[in-house]
């Protein structure tokens, strides 16, 4: 055995010393203050729509939608239980609406998406414009603005005249850490259970959703798409296109972007949703970035290959299941008989900072 060096009993004085103070030498935390790759605390992870939605379900025989104010089961990453977070700077959880049910309106600084995943009949109102949910439509309420989801049962029935009078669940996602981490998030309550409507519904579509603006006027929302749904039949048939007539990404399968038609930019300043569909038999190749996202299976089924430190993971998915890659962790995707994921992370705000990368594999 050596002897220990001499510095180093003086040195643990010195960091005794300095303690009480506040004070903290850089040399013992600069390898993770600044890592050589980065070093996600999150882990990969799976929830199984056929294990999540009878939980789901039952919170709906325990609590209505009016006293939890947002019935919602948090999908929360096994590495961050507790902290309310899918990745370090994301939020992601499934809400449940059943038919009859108010969730009252309210506003808050934190940008959320919905993403539906089953039932009908539900809408949500933003900023006095109701959006009527169908499946796979990707909706957003912006910071700040009023907010409220209704669900009226059969007695109003869907625009479209399908059966309405089942559960609706949808996919939340907002940026609730990162604010968080901001210290920099409001809420408000509204005066009204419903906030009353000003605009009739699509109008925020029509006036923006067919490459065409309105000749005056500021982006009515800023940064942030002026287009409150993107309906799934559209968003599908234009994968669909692509499927039939162009080359596919050995990657991605055909991988688009939901943009803010005003700037091309995401639709939201801090979330980047995307829809992808993987044509049957597809064996894609491997990729990562640091930014880490939520997928949730829109149809068909699949195999998500996810390179973990403690090995990779294998996630078999099929419709309605979630699952978390975080970032710079590898990602493979393979489909024997196609599907469509949506998924959603937080590039703009990586690529605001310069920060953002990503890595093709062979
Ligand atoms: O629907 O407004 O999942 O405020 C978490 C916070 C949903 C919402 C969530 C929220 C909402």
């Amino acid at each position: 055995m050596n002897a220990p060096h001499p510095a180093h009993a003086e040195r643990s004085d010195l960091y005794q010393a300095t303690s009480p103070l506040h004070l903290t030498p850089l040399w013992e935390v600069l390898h993770s203050l600044v890592p050589p790759r980065p070093a996600s605390p999150c882990v990969p992870a799976l929830w199984r729509y056929g294990e999540v939605r009878p939980h789901l379900m039952r919170a709906g025989e325990l609590i209505t939608a009016a006293e939890a104010v947002r019935r919602v089961l948090i999908l929360e990453n096994p590495a961050l239980r507790g902290q309310s977070a899918v990745t370090q700077s994301l939020y992601a959880g499934l809400q449940l609406l059943l038919p009859g049910e108010i969730a009252p309106s309210h506003r808050h600084t934190q940008t959320a998406l919905r993403f539906i995943v089953e039932g009908r009949g539900a809408y949500t109102t933003v900023d006095g414009e109701r959006s009527t949910m169908h499946p796979g439509d990707f909706i957003i309420t912006p910071s700040w603005t009023w907010h409220d989801h209704g669900h009226p049962g059969r007695s109003c029935g869907d625009a479209r005249g399908q059966e309405a009078d089942e559960p609706v669940v949808w996919l939340d996602g907002l940026d609730i850490p990162l604010v968080r981490f901001f210290d920099a998030g409001f809420a408000e309550d509204g005066s009204a259970r419903s906030q009353a409507l000003s605009r009739s519904e699509g109008s925020s579509f029509a006036r923006y959703g067919y490459n065409m603006a309105p000749l005056r006027g500021d982006a009515p929302f800023g940064a942030t798409s002026p287009i409150f749904s993107y309906p799934y039949e559209r968003s599908r048939e234009a994968l669909h296109q692509l499927e039939r007539a162009e080359p596919l990404d050995p990657w991605d399968g055909f991988k688009l972007r939901y943009i803010n038609p005003l700037t091309g930019a995401s639709p939201m300043p801090t979330i980047q949703p995307f829809l992808q569909r993987l044509p049957p038999a597809f064996e894609g190749r491997s990729s990562r970035q640091t930014d880490g996202a939520v997928y949730s299976v829109v149809e068909g089924a699949g195999t998500a290959y996810v390179d973990a430190p403690g090995g990779p993971l294998r996630f078999d998915f099929e419709a309605c299941d979630h699952f978390v890659v975080p970032s710079w962790h590898a990602l493979r995707l393979q489909s024997s008989g196609g599907c469509v994921l949506f998924s959603f992370s937080d590039r703009p705000v990586q690529q605001s900072l310069g920060i953002h990368k990503e890595e093709r594999l062979a």
